[in-house]
């Protein structure tokens, strides 16, 4: 029979916890239930921001600061329940990045990868491994992990883009490098469009399959075939319930996700569309490129219009309603998820 408490066990517990702690000993017993909870628990609010608000920010920390003296002149979308961390989810970082006419953001290298989705402006370019590509709103362009890259803008119009990167993934590993180039501009090796001929077409050069390891080879997806991709699906299959039609960015070498750690996605939901309810466990975070309408996500709900990002933490359920049509492009950490067979997701 198990033996009944003694009155006084409260104050005997807290002692041994004391005496055990001079030791980094603690009791699991009375932090289990928040170790383990039954379903995800996170510090990641649901939350929308309006690009209308940012942007007056932006412009004035470029008079401020120049692209060169910053390194990245960004304003960090910090998550309302996690201010001061630097992150939009758990384990994403997100932040809108401007280069003025004639700047040029220096060249570096990190492990972390990066993905940049361009917010507005066209003609700066992005360089990465001896290629440049030029800019142009809706591309979704990749720095993959460990490779130079710098930025740089002679055009005529100041070019803001979101960035997005496995900060905080990296960080749990504790597997953080970051190496400064011995030029501000790295040396071109390539010409542009190099990546897409060799990888974007259904080829690729034999002998040389995987030039950035797990992260695909192509490093920018045009928003006008991306767009075009969408508008030929939506001819021909019916929207689905929970994400109207919805296309993953995906490394053509491997079919898999076009990073290791991120994956990324563009949907085109229609105009007066309500979607059926839907949660995942990847936190997800949303750009906005074409189309008004509402967002729910759990108990609340955000307007949006194009240039807002909105973020949906784990296992909230996202419904959205639109008022015209509406493109998004989102981002989330599923493929470690998935790797570790962790991810779940819920319709309806
Ligand atoms: O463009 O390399 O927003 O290194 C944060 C860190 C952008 C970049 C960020 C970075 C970069």
């Amino acid at each position: 029979m198990a033996s009944v408490p003694k009155p006084n066990i409260s104050a005997e517990r807290q002692a041994l916890y004391g005496r055990m702690d001079k030791h980094n000993l603690a009791p699991l017993w009375e932090v289990l239930h928040d170790l383990i909870p039954n379903e995800p628990v996170t510090p990641c609010k649901p939350a929308l921001w309006k690009y209308r608000d940012a942007r007056p920010y932006l412009m004035e920390a470029g008079k401020l600061i120049t692209a060169k003296e910053a390194i990245r002149r960004v304003l960090v979308l910090e998550n309302p329940g996690m201010r001061g961390e630097s992150c939009i989810t758990q384990s994403l970082y997100a932040g809108l990045q401007l280069i003025l006419p004639g700047e040029i953001a220096p060249s570096h290298r990190h492990s972390q990868s990066a993905l940049r989705f361009i917010v507005e402006g066209s003609g700066a370019y992005t360089a990465v491994d001896g290629e440049r590509t030029t800019m142009r709103p809706g591309d979704f362009i990749i720095t993959p992990s460990w490779t130079w890259h710098d930025h740089g803008n002679p055009g005529n119009d100041p070019v803001v883009w979101m960035d997005g990167l496995d900060i905080r993934i990296v960080q749990t590993f504790a597997a953080q490098f970051h190496e400064v180039f011995a030029e501000e501009v790295q040396p071109l090796s390539r010409s542009e469009g190099a990546s897409v001929a060799r990888y974007g077409q259904g080829l690729m050069p034999l002998g040389a399959p995987a030039p950035f390891g797990k992260t695909s080879p192509i490093f920018n997806y045009p928003y006008e075939k991306s767009r075009e991709s969408l508008a030929k699906l939506s001819r021909d299959e019916a929207p689905d319930a929970c994400q109207g039609w919805k296309m993953e960015f995906i490394n053509p070498l491997t079919g898999g996700h076009a990073m290791p750690t991120i994956a990324s996605f563009i949907q085109l939901v229609p105009s007066g569309f309500r979607s059926a309810p839907y949660r995942c466990t990847d936190g997800t975070v949303y750009a906005v490129v074409e189309g008004t309408g509402t967002a729910r996500i759990g108990a609340e709900r955000f307007d949006f219009e194009p240039r807002d990002t909105f973020v949906v933490p784990s296992w909230y359920p996202l419904v959205l309603e639109t008022r015209s049509e509406t493109v998004l492009f989102s981002f989330s950490d599923r493929p470690g998820q998935e790797a570790m067979g962790l991810w779940r997701e819920k319709r309806g």
